[in-house]
């Protein structure tokens, strides 16, 4: 992690209006404490969210984020509001980090009407219109195709837009991807790829499942600008994507990142995990995200006496009112149970 010069300007000219989203990250003390900060809120929102499942409150599916964060929090940095999100099932991290209220991500996963998609969506399912966070995504593979769409229709407005897009390692062996990526460079469409390589599509590790493991070689197959990130580390991450969404602003056309990350715990609530050993989790949780960046901010005298303490008192306040939020959330009354199944426009005489 080497920290990088601000923005430079031209001598004899005023200094062009600081574009937050353009060239590299500015490794200031305020910067890197919030990238620790945004990755330690992560982590401990979805541990309360495992506690809270193991009491019943949350209930269905629920894939945590637990180690990947620096992927979700690196790479939104480099997006601007206007930008878009599509995510997959695992998108905790996503929502939380792309300023989804807690709130209304905890009322969601309670399955109250306060949450982000009226509780309808539940874990796999954050929405959010006003942030152009176009969801969470069941299916694998599934949200390849709509960031395409989303880019070719941000084209055709005019709009100088990019969609990043978010998917596993495992929705590579899908159809959607090759036909994604193909579509996305043969139009040149202004498409952020973003590949959150864990290893593992549920209990299939990837050498048994891809000729090719490394994911990047696959966007040279579609002439796509690829590159591999180390994806435990957070400035890592956000340099790729800052670089890689000027790129595309430019005009430059689709970019493609492989983010190398690990999950440290199971796919999902309901897995035994038989098929990896538990030292290799452990020597993964000992470079994780946060250890990584915290170790390194203290090593190099960034971080103060008191700051952890500090970071951890006010997550954990926000996560008790959000809970607080959701327990005092409203269900949905029955009646409404086939709202939204049909369109509410009125029928057309
Ligand atoms: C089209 C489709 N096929 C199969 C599944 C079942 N399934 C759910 S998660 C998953 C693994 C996906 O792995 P990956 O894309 O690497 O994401 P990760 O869970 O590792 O974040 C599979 C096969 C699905 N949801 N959708
Ligand atoms: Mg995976």
């Amino acid at each position: 992690m080497t920290p990088g010069p601000d923005t430079a300007t031209a001598a004899g000219h005023a200094p062009a209006a600081a574009d937050p989203y353009a060239g590299r990250p500015h490794l200031t003390r305020d910067h890197l404490l919030d990238l620790l900060a945004q990755m330690m809120r992560i982590r401990r929102f979805e541990d309360r969210c495992a506690e809270l499942y193991t009491y019943q409150k949350i209930r269905g599916f629920l894939h945590l984020y637990d180690g990947e964060e620096a992927v979700a929090v690196g790479a939104m940095r480099a997006l601007a509001p206007e930008d878009w999100v599509v995510a997959t099932y695992r998108e905790h991290g996503h929502a939380l980090a792309r300023g989804v209220s807690m709130n209304a991500v905890m009322a969601e996963l309670y399955g109250k009407v306060e949450g982000c998609s009226r509780g309808r969506g539940g874990s796999m399912h954050f929405f959010d219109k006003r942030l152009n966070l176009l969801g969470g995504n069941a299916i694998v593979g599934g949200g390849l195709p709509l960031a395409v769409g989303v880019a070719q229709a941000a084209r055709m407005r005019g709009e100088k837009t990019v969609a990043a897009c978010f998917f596993g390692d495992g929705a590579v062996a899908e159809g959607t991807f090759h036909e994604s990526l193909n579509l996305a460079a043969l139009w040149d469409l202004p498409v952020l790829f973003i590949c959150e390589n864990n290893h593992y599509a549920m209990g299939t590790a990837l050498q048994y499942t891809e000729s090719e493991p490394e994911i990047a070689k696959k966007a040279a197959a579609y002439d796509m600008p690829a590159v591999t990130v180390d994806g435990m580390d957070v400035v890592a991450v956000e340099a790729a994507a800052r670089h890689a969404a000027h790129a595309i602003r430019d005009g430059g056309g689709p970019q493609f990142i492989e983010a190398s990350t690990y999950r440290f715990r199971a796919h999902s609530m309901f897995d035994a995990q038989l098929y990896r050993e538990k030292d290799e989790i452990e020597q993964w949780r000992q470079k994780g995200p946060i250890v990584r960046l915290r170790d390194w901010l203290q090593n190099n005298g960034v971080l103060h006496d008191g700051d952890l303490a500090a970071i951890e008192a006010e997550i954990d306040a926000e996560i008790d009112a959000a809970v607080a939020f959701a327990e005092a959330g409203q269900w949905e009354p029955v009646e409404d149970l086939t709202r939204f199944v049909m369109s509410e426009k009125a029928a057309t005489p």
